[in-house]
């Protein structure tokens, strides 16, 4: 039996994940393909309140308990993606637990401490992290106005998502995290994300696994 799959897009702020999610999600639709989109934080939902707020610094939380927020905010969510994949519905994803273990080791909390809170939640079939030098992501719209977006905390954020993309290729054995140059024209990155992500939109018949 085949269910949807579950393609998330990573990067650093400024990449382009959320204009990148959104042109998949139109080439999906354009052959007929049902695909759902999801963004973390999704700041719609109580915790995601809590998050939005700490996010534009109009609150104050201490290291830990924001980075259990935004696991706890993906937890909120992760029967109805389970659910949905097994109805054949593909997951489209602007951010997940990579970028939760990224920004809060590069603030110094323990690597492994990271990682435990999004233990078994539904992993991605496929990960497409977008990737862009810092310098040039600040030359983009708005860069700057949120609290983790700043050129120091960017580079730590960058060496971090290449640890875990290292890690994840080895104990998937395989090519589950995609690098694509992001510093380049929509429209070309859009065409190799597309090539990356063609190959699932049938579907797939393998078991849906878990972090990590
Ligand atoms: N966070 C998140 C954690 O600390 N822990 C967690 O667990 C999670 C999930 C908010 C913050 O939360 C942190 C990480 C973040 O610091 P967010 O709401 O996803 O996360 O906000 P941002 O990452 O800031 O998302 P952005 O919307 O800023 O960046 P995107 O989505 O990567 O970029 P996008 O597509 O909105 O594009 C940004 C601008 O660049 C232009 C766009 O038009 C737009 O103006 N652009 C391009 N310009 C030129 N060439 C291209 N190829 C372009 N692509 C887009
Ligand atoms: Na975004």
């Amino acid at each position: 039996m085949s269910r949807g799959a579950f393609i998330v897009i990573e990067g650093l702020d400024r990449s382009g994940k959320t204009t990148q999610t959104a042109a998949l999600y139109e080439q999906l639709k354009e052959v007929g393909k049902v695909a759902k989109l999801l963004k973390f934080p999704d700041r719609t939902t109580a915790i995601g309140k809590m998050i939005d707020a700490y996010l534009r610094s109009q609150s104050d939380l201490d290291d830990r308990a924001i980075h259990l927020l935004f696991s706890a905010n993906r937890w909120e969510l992760a029967s109805e993606i389970e659910k949905d994949l097994k109805e054949g519905i593909n997951i489209l994803c602007d951010r997940y637990a990579f970028s939760g273990i990224a920004f809060s080791a590069s603030k110094g909390l323990p690597y492994e401490w990271c990682r435990a809170p999004d233990i078994s939640l539904p992993s991605p079939d496929l990960v497409l992290f977008l990737d862009i030098s810092p310098e040039k992501a600040k030359e983009r719209g708005g860069y700057g106005e949120e609290r983790y977006e700043k050129e120091e905390m960017q580079k730590k954020v960058r060496e971090i998502f290449k640890r875990i993309g290292e890690e994840m290729n080895v104990a998937t054995a395989g090519a589950k995290w995609v690098v694509i140059d992001a510093g380049r024209d929509c429209e070309d990155v859009a065409k190799d994300v597309w090539a990356h992500a063609e190959g699932l939109i049938e579907g797939t018949s393998q078991p849906i696994t878990r972090l990590w």
